[in-house]
């Protein structure tokens, strides 16, 4: 809570080209619920380099995400749009929150063992202690409600854990957060291997659809989706392939798996690949013509990640401050 608004923060990463299990289970719920709270969404850059990163590419990527968080509805006037490295305030918390959290906790986390196996030549301390930074950034803002994808869950239950910890020894300092998961779209899967989650660092371009896809690449992989030999669309476990098409039609279209079973009953799986590939289509389209426009207004851009750092630094700041002194250290002689 900030005064008697409730807060919201999120963050995605600038790694790679986002896809649409990032908009369905992140993005598209950033803008439902945007106008409840007062909103902090970082381009969260700093944990990007846990992984290493063309700093060219992570540049172009950075102000591409930011600018897709402007298409896709936020108002940058009311939510605040930042560069989490434009704020120091969430690696000044980070390193104080590092010394609340237990290598034993650090270990189980599931993100960092699918990470560092991934990249076995890098196993760096960043990565180890990225729900820290992330825990941070939430905490910062005195977040109520944190929107992720079902694969974030861990990270936010230690973010929890974390500032009980710190509140049990210092006081109310900080604001328990919960997570919210959007009713559909938590879990996209793989077009290619539906027992993955959908994901854009995955090296076959068939299992994801990127946003920037053009409408005969969506209908294409639609078309190529590995799905089962049962021919039947029912909306059930045992049929992942399925499973995962149904959610995201329904994501698309506002339906809830069991309408979308029923307007489906006794169709082919072609015929239903099509109809899914259509309304992704007609979902990307507004999202990647705003795009485009945006893209082309540098003053702009540029106007709001000046403006929005420094409304991101004020909050910051005030946490920051809070803490400082409830640990120990010296005031600041103004
Ligand atoms: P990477 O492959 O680089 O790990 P990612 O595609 O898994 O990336 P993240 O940057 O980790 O994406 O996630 C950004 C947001 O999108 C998070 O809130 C996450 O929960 C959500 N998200 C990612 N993948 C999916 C998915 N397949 N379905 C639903 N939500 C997802
Ligand atoms: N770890 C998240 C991105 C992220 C985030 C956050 C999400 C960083 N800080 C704070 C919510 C709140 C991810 O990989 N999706």
């Amino acid at each position: 809570m900030i005064g008697d608004q409730k807060v919201l923060f999120s963050g995605m990463q600038a790694t790679g080209n986002l896809t649409l299990g990032n908009y369905l289970g992140a993005l598209k719920n950033w803008v439902h619920i945007a106008d409840e709270y007062l909103t902090f969404f970082s381009v969260v850059d700093l944990h990007s380099i846990t992984i290493r990163q063309d700093p060219a590419e992570l540049r172009k990527r950075a102000r591409n995400l930011l600018t897709l968080y402007i298409a896709a509805g936020l108002d940058p006037e009311k939510n605040c749009i930042y560069y989490q490295s434009h704020v120091s305030g969430h690696a000044e918390l980070a390193w104080i929150l590092n010394c609340f959290t237990y290598m034993g906790e650090l270990n189980r986390m599931t993100q960092f063992k699918d990470k560092a196996a991934k990249h076995a030549d890098n196993i760096n301390a960043g990565l180890f202690t990225y729900p820290v930074l992330m825990a941070a950034d939430i905490l910062l803002y005195q977040a109520d409600v944190v929107p992720v994808g079902k694969d974030q869950m861990q990270h936010l239950e230690i973010t929890r854990d974390i500032a009980q910890r710190f509140n049990a020894v210092y006081g109310d300092v900080f604001t328990i957060p919960e997570p919210y998961l959007g009713k559909t779209g938590a879990k996209i899967r793989s077009l290619q291997d539906p027992e993955k989650k959908m994901s854009k660092s995955d090296e076959n371009p068939n299992a994801s659809i990127y946003l920037m896809d053009d409408a005969d690449t969506v209908i294409r992989k639609f078309k190529r989706a590995v799905t089962d030999s049962e021919a039947q669309i029912v909306y059930r476990d045992e049929q992942p392939g399925i499973q995962n098409l149904i959610d995201i039609y329904g994501a698309c279209t506002g339906k809830a798996p069991e309408e979308v079973v029923r307007e489906f009953d006794g169709k082919g799986y072609g015929e239903f690949k099509m109809a899914v590939g259509e309304a992704v289509v007609a979902q990307l389209r507004p999202l990647q013509e705003r795009f485009a426009q945006l893209s082309k207004d540098k003053a702009y851009i540029d106007g709001i990640i000046k403006s929005n750092a420094e409304k991101a630094s004020y909050y910051a700041t005030k946490t920051l401050r809070k803490v400082q002194k409830k640990v120990g250290f010296p005031d600041r002689i103004r």
